[in-house]
């Protein structure tokens, strides 16, 4: 593998979950496959969990690892070509990629989306120029629209904790009071979709994902009639495709308590995490039984793994 972007860089989606179900059974089994080689992880917004598990990942195949906090700690990054670079920009994104390919044999690049130029940021401009110009294998630690090393951890999850063999999963929009990505609910939809289960989407008016996205499953603005005998609720808050970036008032309602967990088949509560608490999901749900957040974030260990073991085992 070269590249991780989407579920669409994946030749064989079962028989990856399956390698990162093996490889949590046997993290080290595979400790010489990094010998003397170098992930280089970049990150242009923050993280906790996939700085951490990916590093962990990268550790567990004998990897040395680099991280880069480019916003912070990088100069300032011009993406546009042909430019007078007379303003604040320091360092073309040609340059600085180029040069990370000199010291990494992989890369993992995070570049979230601006929210405010649709067709920019679903052109994937600086996630695709820093797989253009580095040279080596790239990583999606969550681009513009999309974070599938996620995607795979919450594909593993259900895999590892359905108790029927086509469960319903239920992905849920929650309220928030700034405008995040759609990044984490596409990736998610695009997977589930591939996956043998039973995926329906459920969110208020106005806040339909691209289509590309959700080809496949079914779409309601009904939560509720969503709900029943959902085996796992997948909640996420995203701001809107169209107008794009916007929040619109109202609809805290849509936050899930242990009263809507009556109508499922018990469902366990997913969620990526970071999550803001009794905004998106209340503490009864959190601190109780069904909740399997921080299981699922554990999982992303042996999502990014899997990943990088195709990655190494495909350098020459
Ligand atoms: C980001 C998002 O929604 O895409 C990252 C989630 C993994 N979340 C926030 O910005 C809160
Ligand atoms: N879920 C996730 O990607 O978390 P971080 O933003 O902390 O990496």
């Amino acid at each position: 593998m070269k590249l991780f972007s989407s579920v669409n860089d994946v030749t064989n989606i079962n028989a990856l979950v399956k390698e990162a179900l093996a490889l949590k059974a046997d993290p080290y089994a595979h400790q010489d496959l990094g010998k003397n080689k170098t992930l280089a992880l970049i990150f242009l917004n923050p993280s906790l969990r996939t700085r951490m598990s990916t590093q962990k990942a990268a550790m567990n195949l004998g990897m040395n690892v680099m991280v880069l906090n480019m916003d912070k700690e990088g100069w300032a990054l011009e993406l546009r070509d042909g430019v007078v670079m007379n303003g604040s920009t320091v360092e073309h994104i040609r340059e600085a990629a180029a040069v990370m390919g000199e010291y990494a044999d992989i890369i993992g690049v995070r570049s979230f989306p601006g929210l405010k130029d649709r067709e920019q940021d679903y052109s994937e401009d600086i996630f695709n120029k820093f797989v253009k110009y580095c040279g080596v294998p790239v990583v999606s630690l969550e681009s513009a629209t999309r974070h599938p090393l996620q995607s795979l951890a919450d594909l593993v999850t259900i895999e590892e904790l359905k108790t029927r063999p086509r469960p319903k999963v239920v992905l849920t929009w929650a309220p928030h009071v700034k405008a995040l990505p759609q990044a984490v609910p596409n990736s998610f939809a695009e997977w589930m979709c591939k996956a043998n289960l039973d995926f329906t989407v459920t969110h208020p008016e106005g806040y339909a994902l691209n289509t590309d996205f959700t080809k496949g499953a079914t779409i309601t603005h009904n939560q509720d009639e969503a709900l029943q005998h959902a085996d796992f609720i997948y909640v996420k808050n995203w701001s809107a495709y169209e107008p794009y970036g916007k929040v619109f008032d109202g609809n805290e309602d849509w936050i899930l308590t242990n009263d809507r967990l009556k109508i499922t088949n018990d469902a366990k509560v997913m969620h990526c995490l970071p999550v803001r608490r009794n905004l998106e999901l209340s503490d009864e749900i959190l601190d109780g039984p069904n909740s399997i957040v921080v299981h699922e974030a554990g999982n992303r260990v042996w999502a990014a793994q899997a990943v990088l073991k195709q990655m190494l085992e495909g350098l020459s």
